[in-house]
């Protein structure tokens, strides 16, 4: 590793850790290292900037602040109050919202909180399926929100593997549900939020979305915004919007009492201000001409990838991807389930996570397929031309997926590729 590199690595601040745990300190820069010599293509992470970091690991995290900016029940907070303020406020801006809470730990509370301000316990709802794309929050039975409310699960067209509006305007005329929560985890395609603002509206459902794979693209004006429109958005800030790990939801002022108390004292106790630190710098990144062409360019990204992936053979659902994600069909592309192929590219250093794709006959833990997305290779400055290559790494590791050596092979390939692309730099 070049001195250059060595430096970087103390950028991390962790020069007392090395000395007094060695043992810890060791486990960190190993993980480090995998991420900086390897291609992240799961689609919910990506790579925060040094500021993100170094925010993260402040003496705010010592601090108790139950309570919200001027209204604590604790004593000593005049800076931890500006500091919220200022998350609070380029949150509002960065996604021209009315009320902003950047107080969720991460996306599964702020679900919660959401539904706890909106819904009673047993009232009915609308999410999108977990195999077909939705996450456990929305309504899964394993979860808490399918086990405390009343979770109709709508589904995609088979036939086309997208959204059906026509279907789930007339299930809600049926259903009535209290609320309809759209937003995705493995969904390639764009969301038409107006379509479902209008049909919220015909049956006087509180209209939500869970934007946390989208929010960068969103707040960049890549994909529609809900925000201003939307009765409710939860999302979390480490994925497209590339902050710390947590989550802000943002609503209406009709909604915002009812979600500040849900948050706290419904469900939360004191806030990870150090996070909320972390959140006010990232939504500051945000708001830099730089993220509008930093998303623009994962979309672009997105599209060059998929092109090759189909050209070499492999089947995308829906047949390709309008923005950040993919779903490759691994069982009838390559008769591969979809856990056998993410170890294959584990082993050539290829990083991604396997998934159901949509009516899969297979179950989550070994399903037919595998999601990959952009955003974080796109972070690394990789642009159209490393996509390329990167998906014909991805086509060699699935086609000898059985062959460790070819794998380890390929992995040194994917090691040298990678040290052209910065990491913290
Ligand atoms: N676990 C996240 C994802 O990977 O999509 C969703 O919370």
């Amino acid at each position: 590793m070049s001195e250059q590199k060595k430096q970087k690595q103390h950028s991390m601040h962790l020069n007392a850790l090395q000395q007094f745990d060695p043992e810890a300190y060791q486990w960190i820069i190993k993980e480090q290292e995998r991420q900086m010599h390897g291609i992240e293509l799961i689609p919910s992470e990506n790579l925060v900037s040094q500021s993100v970091l170094e925010a993260m690991g402040t003496v705010l995290s010592n601090k108790y602040s139950e309570g919200y900016p001027s209204k604590r029940y604790y004593g000593g907070n005049e800076f931890i109050d500006e500091i919220e303020n200022l998350a609070i406020e380029r949150a509002k801006k960065l996604f021209d919202a009315k009320h902003a809470n950047v107080q969720p730990l991460s996306g599964s509370p702020a679900n919660m909180a959401a539904f706890f301000a909106a819904l009673e316990p047993g009232d009915k709802f609308f999410g999108l399926k977990l195999t077909e794309g939705g996450h456990l929050t929305h309504g899964h039975p394993v979860n808490f929100s399918g086990k405390l409310f009343n979770a109709v699960q709508y589904t995609l067209n088979p036939k086309t593997e997208l959204l059906d509006y026509d279907a789930i305007q007339k299930l809600a005329e049926k259903e009535k549900p209290k609320l309809i929560l759209s937003g995705y985890t493995a969904y390639p395609r764009a969301i038409d939020f107006k379509r479902f603002r209008e049909i919220c509206d015909s049956v006087g459902a509180v209209c939500m979305a869970d934007i946390a794979h989208i929010a960068g693209l969103c707040a960049a004006g890549v994909h529609e915004n809900p925000v201003p429109y939307f009765d409710i958005v939860t999302t979390t800030t480490h994925k497209t919007l590339r902050g710390p790990r947590g989550a802000v939801i943002f609503c209406t002022e009709e909604w915002k009492e009812k979600i500040d108390k849900a948050v706290f004292p419904g469900l939360q106790g004191g806030p990870h201000e150090h996070i909320t630190a972390a959140k006010a710098v990232a939504f500051k990144e945000a708001l830099q001409p730089s993220f509008k062409e930093y998303a623009q360019q994962i979309v672009k990204n997105a599209k060059a990838m998929a092109e090759e992936l189909m050209q070499n053979g492999l089947r995308l659902v829906s047949g390709g991807t309008d923005y950040y994600l993919m779903l490759v069909d691994t069982m009838k592309s390559k008769n591969l389930p979809g856990k056998e192929a993410e170890q294959a590219l584990e082993k050539a250093g290829i990083y991604c996570n396997r998934n159901t794709i949509p009516f899969d006959t297979r179950k989550p833990w070994d399903p037919s397929g595998i999601r990959i997305g952009t955003p974080a290779i796109t972070t690394r400055g990789m642009k159209e031309s490393e996509m390329k290559e990167i998906a014909r790494f991805i086509v060699k590791a699935l086609d000898h997926a059985k062959d460790d050596s070819e794998l380890k092979k390929i992995k040194a390939g994917v090691q040298e590729f990678c040290k052209e692309f910065a990491f913290y730099d």
